[in-house]
């Protein structure tokens, strides 16, 4: 109750913070920078989000930290420097503000408009369960920003009772495909299996391949080769606060 309070007051004075983790192309051209929240405890030092997201979500508080995410995410993206390429996207993570709800598109379409950044560098990232069973209000006004340039992103795929052959109803442009496989390619036959079922499927059904917590070489190697479209892990960058994300951009391709 004691935390539930201090983080109650620490969305309404900016108190959280946003950590950014490049995707990077097969190049290792930075494409997109996911947005991951941090909480700055005054006693407790850098509180990471699998600490404090279940506090947020028994205070019911999931929803109005995902709206300050997205606000304060694009706001950021909209400043980033881009030398002599691509501006580079931001993808953020909603949990508790989901394409079900009432004010969904408004809220998204206000905070670009706040931020003054363009659709297409907005990625939104949701799991699986906010993306199945949506009635057809809801697709449209889902295809209503896709069809502004947002793109949405299926989360952690192959977790959960997600099935290859539901991809095809998932109204998702980006695939990113959990870590809980990508940390066996290269060295387990079932991951292997796993995360070159998915690319396979996502490539046919022409979506975005993501593969997060690349850790190693050879797993960027190995994925490569099955044709992943783009990384995210360790390998290429930690999450980093925006400053530091900042001057790394500044530096070009
Ligand atoms: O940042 P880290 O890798 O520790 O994230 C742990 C978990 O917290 C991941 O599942 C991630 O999706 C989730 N998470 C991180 N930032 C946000 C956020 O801003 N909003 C939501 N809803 N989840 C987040
Ligand atoms: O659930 P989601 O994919 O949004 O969460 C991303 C989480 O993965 C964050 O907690 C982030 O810190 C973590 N992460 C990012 N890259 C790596 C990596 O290479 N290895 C591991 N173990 N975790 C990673
Ligand atoms: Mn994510
Ligand atoms: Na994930």
């Amino acid at each position: 109750v004691h935390l539930e309070g201090q983080l109650r007051d620490a969305l309404a004075h900016d108190g959280l913070a946003l950590h950014f983790q490049p995707v990077v192309g097969v190049d290792g051209s930075v494409l997109t920078a996911e947005a991951l929240v941090r909480w700055p405890h005054p006693d407790r030092g850098l509180l990471p989000p699998d600490i404090f997201l279940p506090v947020a979500e028994q205070g019911d508080l999931l929803r109005e930290l995902d709206r300050w995410v997205l606000r304060t995410a694009l706001k950021e993206a909209a400043g980033w420097p881009s030398p002599g390429g691509q501006p580079v996207s931001v993808a953020v993570n909603l949990a508790g503000l989901v394409p079900g709800d009432p004010e969904f598109v408004d809220i998204v379409a206000n905070a670009i408009a706040e931020a003054d950044i363009s659709w297409d560098r907005v990625v939104l990232e949701l799991v699986e369960t906010s993306l199945v069973d949506l009635p057809s209000r809801v697709r449209q006004s889902m295809d209503e920003l896709v069809g502004r340039g947002i793109r949405f992103a299926v989360d952690d795929f192959g977790t959960g009772y997600s099935s290859l052959a539901r991809l095809k109803d998932l109204p998702a442009q980006i695939i990113k495909v959990d870590r809980r496989f990508v940390s066996g390619v290269g060295n387990d036959f079932s991951d292997s299996a796993v995360a070159n079922a998915v690319v396979d499927m996502a490539r046919a059904m022409g979506r975005q391949c993501v593969a997060e917590g690349v850790e190693t070489a050879t797993q960027f190697h190995v994925l490569r080769g099955m044709g992943v479209d783009a990384y995210q892990g360790w390998l290429f960058s930690r999450p980093v606060p925006p400053k530091e994300f900042r001057a790394v951009l500044a530096l070009g391709p």
